[in-house]
């Protein structure tokens, strides 16, 4: 414990192993100055202030966004960039086919010389951050340094920053060292570089989300995910969500789901009002750290303490809880503002753009006002869903786990695997058409095993392997499930209605929990009986509901075969069970 000496004491003193790193930092990047975040309200207000007034920052409209700024990014600089991201590990085939791969000396060297003097004129921020409660023997912890003030204040939303992180660090001697600077934003000079055998990470070049809050993607899920593996749990790219059905039984459910494909609004549901009685608790929307618990069940807290959510979209139909979220104490980047400066974007029922995201009088013939990867960082306490139980340090037991992705065809609304083992193979054959979240062609499919196809830290076969093993370990596993809100008609318009609709799907995965409905066997796995989905109130023909559950053998075949030759290529990692399980699928299509 800290006592009350240590309180007083100056932040560079509490932790000698951050001092000595941060004092080579700064011979090497040679800031003005270094700033230690404390993770005050007045060091965020201060820091808003700074910002403000170098016009980094613009006040959105006070009588209807109540402490709202919107920061506009370089034009070039509004996504991860997948293929500037890189895992440095001693061995190649350790960081395996999923990943880009650079020799750690290598990457030192070349992010040593981009470093190099990088924050002359600039203040060093050191941030010491906790992931997870901070009273959880399941949270871990890092330091990031950066030189962007923006990137402060969203770190000091996103994660538990400042002194108690840092005399946690103190304690535990061990964290994650994340070095950033946005050096010139020169899209030729940017790399995101990971060294898990060193827990580090140096990313230089990009001041966007994931490629500069390094707590998010960077440390909770490729570093943790190395350390989960290290250490026998899962570090996952899942939502967190408690539904409570109209019997008050509350279950929790983990989801994962490629970068915008509605996790933020599955977390945070509206349930329809032709579903009286349920109600939703947000325990996180983006990253669950899953632990096997002496009781034999899967454990899981949300290593982040806010949102950093895709806006377009977001309006009272869509999501309520969001939208009455980020009309107070939010920060905005790269939204649209209109004529009395509130922030606009699409998908609002109302208001005119005249700025655009990069702040030119808005031309519809240039694109949309709002970038589609435009976001809110808002505290995840400002959630009206937000559950009681997010800050319990042993985490909340999860009943199901839940795989989805965005396809027009092929999969079908929902089905169940029928194991564990199954599940793996299920999670691992997750599929999706691109999104807006990262630098690229959107709307093409593309494997995303778990969804963690940019996230996973090392050798997608050794980490199916740890997923069975892990699995193993569960005297009472979670079901596993997989789930497409997106799937389309001949015409390509959407055959299930999506947002607080979905809750009718979980609803069944509840009911198979509890043990109270059956299912029909199918090649794939287990569908539901029409009759068990609650379909009151929602305009579904059956003929909808019959295409939503079909499978077609043809379609699936050719699946298995694309899935087969993918899987291939992790070789000798690739856990032979998972082989087993595709073959038995295989077998059961013909
Ligand atoms: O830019 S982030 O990686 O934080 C957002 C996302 O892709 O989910
Ligand atoms: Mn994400």
């Amino acid at each position: 414990m800290a006592t009350a000496a240590d309180r007083l004491r100056p932040l560079p003193q509490l932790s000698p192993a951050v001092s000595s790193w941060v004092d080579s930092v700064r011979e090497l990047t040679q800031p003005r100055a270094v700033y230690w975040c404390e993770g005050t309200e007045a060091e965020m207000r201060e820091i808003t202030a700074q910002l403000l007034e170098q016009a980094q920052l613009t006040k959105l409209n006070p009588a209807h966004f109540p402490d709202c700024y919107l920061y506009r990014s370089a034009p070039n600089d509004v996504a991860r960039v997948e293929h500037l991201t890189y895992i440095c590990t001693r061995a190649r085939e350790d960081a395996g086919p999923n990943n880009h791969w650079m020799d750690p000396q290598q990457a030192h060297t070349r992010m040593r010389e981009l470093f190099r003097g990088c924050m002359r004129e600039r203040t060093l921020y050191v941030i010491p951050y906790c992931m997870g409660p901070l009273a959880s023997p399941l949270s871990r912890c890092g330091v990031e340094i950066t030189d962007s003030a923006y990137v402060v204040l969203n770190m000091l939303i996103m994660t538990r920053a400042g002194r108690a992180a840092l005399e946690r660090i103190a304690r535990e001697g061990r964290f994650v060292r994340g070095l950033h600077s946005v050096g010139e934003l020169d899209p030729e000079r940017r790399f995101i570089m990971h060294f898990p055998e060193e827990l580090a990470i140096e990313s230089y070049g990009s001041g966007y989300g994931g490629n500069a809050l390094l707590g998010k993607k960077c440390h909770a899920l490729r570093i943790a995910s190395w350390q989960a593996r290290r250490e026998g749990w899962l570090a996952e790219h899942m939502l967190i969500v408690g539904l409570q059905n109209p019997r008050g039984e509350t279950h929790y459910l983990a989801c994962a789901f490629p970068s915008a494909c509605g996790k933020t609004n599955l977390a945070m549901l509206i349930p329809p009002a032709s579903l009286p009685g349920w109600r939703v608790f947000t325990v996180g929307d983006d990253i669950a750290w899953l632990h096997p618990g002496a009781d034999g069940r899967l454990w899981a807290i949300n290593p982040e303490s806010g949102y950093f959510g895709v806006v377009p979209g977001t309006n009272p139909q869509t999501n309520r809880n969001a939208y009455e979220m980020i009309r107070r104490d939010t920060l905005f980047t790269n939204v649209a503002v209109t004529a009395d400066d509130q922030p606009w974007w699409e998908g609002l029922p109302s208001g005119t753009p005249v700025l655009d995201w990069q702040g030119r009088p808005y031309d519809p013939a240039r694109g949309p006002a709002a970038h589609p990867n435009s976001r809110f960082t808002v505290s995840a306490r400002r959630n009206p869903s937000y559950s009681v139980h997010a800050e319990d340090p042993s985490g909340v037991p999860i009943s199901a786990l839940v795989f989805g992705g965005r396809r027009r065809e092929v999969a079908p609304l929902v089905y169940e695997a029928r194991d564990w083992q199954h599940g793996v193979l299920v999670g691992a054959s997750l599929a999706s058409e691109t999104t807006a979240a990262a630098v690229g062609q959107v709307g093409v499919t593309r494997r995303d095993p778990m969804a963690m196809q940019p996230f996973c830290g090392y050798n997608f076969g050794d980490y199916w392997q740890h997923w069975l093993d892990v699995g193993a370990r569960l005297a009472r596993p979670p079901r596993i499930y997989h789930v497409n809100w997106f799937r389309r008609d001949a015409d390509g318009g959407y055959l299930w209605p999506g947002y607080g609709e979905n809750l009718r799907v979980l609803a069944w995965m509840l009911e198979r929990c509890a043990g109270r409905v059956g299912a029909q066997e199918s090649a794939i796995g287990n569908l539901p009986h029409p009759h068990d989905l609650d379909l009151r109130g929602l305009d579904l023909g059956p003929q909808s509901l019959g295409a939503l559950l079909s499978i077609d053998p043809a379609l699936w075949r050719q699946e298995i075969a694309e899935l087969r030759a993918y899987l291939g290529r992790y070789g000798e990692r690739l856990p032979a069970a998972l082989l087993a399980e595709l073959s038995t699928t295989e077998a059961r299509l013909t």
